[in-house]
């Protein structure tokens, strides 16, 4: 089902002060930035200079009702999410419904650079947000 680990996504409450801590603190770049208003969080991918391996996605929220301000205001700042890549998002999901799974969206919604995602809710999957996400295709138009 899982094809790579995609991100590791931490809630901040300030987006361009965490930018800035872990480019000092870490040495760690930021490749992309985005708004995405559906899901309330302006947001930030980080990593180590050259690795094209797992990323470090910061979120930060847009709106006191977004998932985001939710966690920071029940646990603070910290690891809100494990983002795992996936091949089809449609697939993946059906697969893990088919396991007894509760995905949380009926389907699939627009992610970072017009990736497809869904979540597994963290209490079908031991205390950890799971996130799907199906990357855009290479070139091609974005969901
Ligand atoms: C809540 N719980 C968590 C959790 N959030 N456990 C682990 N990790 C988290 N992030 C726990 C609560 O402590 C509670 O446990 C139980 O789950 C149910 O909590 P709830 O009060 O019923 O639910 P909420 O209101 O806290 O919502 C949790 C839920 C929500 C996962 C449903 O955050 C959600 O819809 N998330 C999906 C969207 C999202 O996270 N968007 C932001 C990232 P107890 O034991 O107290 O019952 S956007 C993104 O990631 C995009 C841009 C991308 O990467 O492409």
């Amino acid at each position: 089902i899982v094809v790579a680990v995609d991100h590791v996504g931490i809630a901040v409450a300030d987006l361009d002060a965490a930018i800035e801590w872990y480019a000092s603190t870490f040495g760690l770049v930021m490749t992309h930035t985005e708004t995405n208003e559906e899901q309330g969080v302006r947001e930030a991918m980080l990593s180590a200079p050259g690795d094209a391996g797992a990323a470090v996605q910061l979120l930060a929220p847009l709106r006191d009702d977004s998932a985001i301000a939710k966690f920071l205001d029940r646990n603070g700042p910290g690891v809100q999410q494990l983002a795992y890549r996936v091949a089809d998002v449609d697939a993946s999901c059906a697969a893990l419904r088919e396991k007894g799974m509760r995905l949380l969206y009926d389907e699939p919604r627009r992610g970072t650079a017009g990736s497809r995602i869904n979540f597994v809710h963290p209490k079908d999957a031991g205390g950890v947000l799971v996130e799907l996400v199906e990357p855009a295709a290479a070139g091609g138009a974005e969901h």
